[in-house]
């Protein structure tokens, strides 16, 4: 009675331990937002200009003083010019940019935003614009748009936060699976360990 009362708590404390590990490191991985909508949507063909720019996360972003720092949403021409006044707003889960854009052509979309869990996530894609007939285009800017002064970009032309787009979002969507599947091995890990100790101390002669 007493034995088995004790195997069986040294297992059900295994258990409880596995389902803690996992739980504990697949919890990150979900707090990270992720791209749900945007405006162009990724490859579309755009042929009329919309008021503005957007892209919608799957939750709330974390706008911490209210100013849009660290949040930027970038569009660029295939030369590498840059369109727009540089200004994000931060609307729940979604930002927004006036939309601006020169002749018709490839254009690719930069998009950074401060995750729910304080994480800077940031991405990139491509549109296609074809412009209606008689479109009045913008010329585009060889310099970072800075939202006539407000923004500070670095060098590169990577907005506040530092990190560089598109591969900071596949890092950290991969760290996360490892982890994950790291955690889940190291749980069952814990898990098999425990039975086996508890089912040595039932051997004879062993003394729980
Ligand atoms: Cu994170």
């Amino acid at each position: 009675m007493s034995i088995r009362f004790t195997r069986s708590l040294v297992a059900g404390f295994g258990v409880l331990v596995a389902v803690v590990v996992v739980l504990t490191l697949a919890a990150p991985a979900q707090a990270h937002n992720y791209l749900i909508a945007s405006t162009p949507s990724a490859n579309e063909t755009l042929t009329e200009l919309p008021p503005l720019f957007s892209v919608t996360t799957n939750g709330t972003l974390l706008n911490i003083d209210g100013n849009a720092a660290g949040f930027a949403l970038q569009v660029r021409d295939s030369a590498g010019l840059y369109y727009g006044d540089g200004c994000v707003t931060v609307d729940g889960p979604t930002i927004l940019t006036g939309a601006a854009l020169g002749v018709g052509g490839r254009y690719t979309v930069t998009w950074q935003v401060i995750s729910t869990d304080a994480h800077t996530v940031s991405d990139s894609f491509d549109f296609t614009w074809q412009p209606p007939a008689g479109f009045a285009a913008s010329s585009g800017s060889k310099t970072v748009p800075d939202c006539h002064g407000t923004l500070k970009p670095n060098a590169t032309g990577t907005p506040l936060g530092g990190a560089t787009p598109a591969t900071a979002a596949v890092d950290n969507g991969t760290l996360a699976t490892v982890l994950w599947i790291g955690g889940a091995v190291l749980a069952v890990g814990v898990a098999v360990l425990v039975t086996i100790l508890a089912t040595s101390r039932k051997k004879p002669g062993g003394k729980a």
